[in-house]
């Protein structure tokens, strides 16, 4: 009995083992294109050719993204040239794959979907996107994995997403994959087979990874604790902190560790730029020291396989927890204080947290992210797919949802937009589902329309106009969006520059900071009130600057007249 469990064991490893040297072709196939690079150089060399590269491509970036801005109501005489950077700082845009466009007729939606639609993402001003999980699943969500070298069949193939990098790359977007480490899905092939051998070790024995390596992958036990479930017909346990069917992986097992990295080559080697790292905080419970040290080791592999490899983390906590991750050296976490129905964002938006305490804040990451990290890139975001629609925080109010987009696309990092952001799309209560709604692109024409996950209420409806319309439509959130998209695209001080306050101009809902990179400085000017302000700019740090660009939520002016900015209603300006 134990020896035919046993080899059931060894077969499924000697399966995996298969797949693994048939995807680590691929893998290996790019290794050697890396060598070849490597051949013209060292690696500063290499360094100085990506530039040149970079350079040929920043202009014929620029020359396309997001070409007309769109203006309204006032003549708007500021449009400067775009000064897109191709480096690690982007405009991303999250998508849910499943939710966002259909190519093929299914009602769901797939990767060919996202390549049909990155004229749009690359006209709004995006130039990286974020696909939440695209590997072989069990769920609609597909967070719990089953195959980490497969594209899911309901989204596509291996070809398929091929053919999304190579088009991404080409319009100068960059692309990420939801990276889930913490866990797998209890039908992956680790688990049912570690699951088996443990089923025919005798009682009281203790298992022995010598003959089943794979019950070093996760995290069993021989007594219930909280969150650990029973392996059948076992007095084994196993940790599933987020579902049942999805076993927490023991991230310390060096053999683990081995095939994470195979998997992390082969997807680096077909050219994914970077990974969202799901449920940092959760890799080991409670345990910070160890989670930096898991994405520390994670993070330096992918840059050995792409120097210029980047990582964002989910670490769901305060700021001060988010800070104590950048010790892991990764690049980028999602900023959760500014995010959600209470976070910093959407209350300034509201007016109930005022510009120049949100100015504190800035202030604040800046020091405290770069204490443990100096290269860190702030990750800012509204919204995600775990979150209620800032359309439903904000009441539908149109122009406090502009605002909110404003505010993020001044501040500095990566900000992350969820699909749907950009046209005010609702969600409903509290159900995942509710907040992972079809993306809507047209409400007459349905090319592309997705159903969306199955157990998502019916008749939750968009209080604003759907893509099609809102583009027709200069006052929409969705063209005010692209203006802050674009004024981020034409002042790269913005994601990167070092911020200062100017004190004796930050007071409630007014506040003023410059932003200086390399040697350039602007200025960002804020009115979050709902009324129209004078900034007296004489004797400030900024009196000698002029207008470079604004947004204002209906095309209002921003007038410069003796030293006085007059500002209308939640208003921002760029001077330089
Ligand atoms: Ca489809
Ligand atoms: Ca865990």
């Amino acid at each position: 009995m134990k020896n035919k469990k046993y080899i059931l064991c060894m077969l499924g490893m000697v399966m995996t083992m298969v797949c693994m040297s048939g995807c680590g072709k691929a893998a290996n196939d790019i290794q050697e294109s890396y060598e070849e690079l490597e051949v013209h150089g060292n690696r500063q060399e290499k360094e100085e050719s990506t530039q040149e590269h970079s350079q040929a491509a920043d202009t014929a970036v620029n020359e396309t993204a997001n070409a007309v801005g769109g203006w309204i109501g006032e003549e708007y005489p500021y449009e400067q040239e775009l000064q897109i950077v191709d480096d690690n700082y982007r405009n991303y845009y999250e998508i849910f794959v499943y939710s966002f466009y259909d190519s093929d007729g299914d009602g769901i939606g797939d990767l060919n979907g996202v390549t049909q639609k990155l004229d749009y993402i690359q006209d709004m001003g995006f130039n990286g996107i974020w696909l939440m999980p695209v590997f072989q699943s069990t769920t609609y969500h597909k967070y719990d994995i089953t195959d980490y070298m497969q594209i899911d069949s309901e989204y596509g193939s291996t070809e398929d997403m091929q053919n999304l990098i190579e088009e991404c790359h080409k319009r100068g977007i960059r692309i990420i994959l939801d990276f889930v480490m913490n866990h797998t899905s209890s039908q992956h092939l680790w688990f049912t087979q570690a699951c088996e051998y443990l089923e025919q070790l005798p009682r009281g024995a203790e298992p022995d990874e010598q003959e089943c390596p794979y019950v070093g992958y996760y995290h069993f036990a021989n007594e219930q604790k909280q969150d650990y479930y029973q392996v059948k017909n076992t007095d084994w346990y196993y940790e599933g902190v987020f579902w049942s069917e999805m076993p927490d992986l023991n991230l310390e097992n060096e053999q683990l560790r081995a095939e994470l990295e195979q998997i992390a080559s082969y997807w680096i080697g077909m050219g994914i730029d970077g990974f969202r790292m799901d449920a940092a905080m959760h890799f080991e419970e409670n345990d910070a020291t160890t989670n930096t040290e898991i994405l520390n080791w994670f993070y330096e592999y992918c840059l050995s396989q792409n120097p210029d490899f980047y990582m964002v983390s989910e670490v769901w906590a305060n700021e001060a927890t988010v800070a104590d991750y950048y010790a892991s050296g990764t690049p980028s976490m999602f900023n959760f204080d500014l995010a959600d129905k209470e976070g910093k964002l959407i209350k300034a938006a509201r007016g109930t947290y005022k510009a120049a305490n949100l100015v504190q804040s800035m202030l604040k990451y800046q020091t405290d992210f770069a204490a443990k990290n100096p290269d860190y890139i702030d990750a800012p975001f509204i919204t995600n797919h775990d979150m209620g629609r800032v359309a439903n925080a904000l009441r539908n109010d149109p122009d406090d949802l502009k605002m909110a987009g404003g505010l993020l696309m001044t501040l500095s990092g990566n900000p992350f937009v969820y699909y749907g952001e950009e046209i005010g799309m609702s969600s409903a209560g509290t159900k995942d589902e509710n907040k992972r709604l079809p993306f809507i692109w047209s409400d007459t024409d349905t090319a592309g329309m997705t159903k969306g996950p199955k157990d998502a209420d019916a008749g939750i409806t968009s209080a604003f106009a759907d893509v099609e319309e809102q583009q027709a439509d200069l006052d929409s959130i969705l063209n005010y969006y692209k203006r802050a998209l674009r004024l981020r695209n034409e002042n790269p001080e913005l994601a990167r520059g070092t911020i200062e306050a100017v004190e004796t101009l930050c007071d409630g809902h007014q506040a003023v900071i410059t932003k200086t990179w390399e040697d350039s400085t602007i200025a960002v000017v804020y009115n979050t009130s709902d009324e129209a302000i004078e900034v007296n700019l004489a004797g400030s740090a900024i009196d000698s600057m002029a207008i470079r660009g604004y947004l204002t939520l209906h095309g209002e002016a921003i007038t410069l007249e003796n030293g006085v900015l007059t500002m209308p209603a939640q208003s921002i300006c760029i001077m330089k």
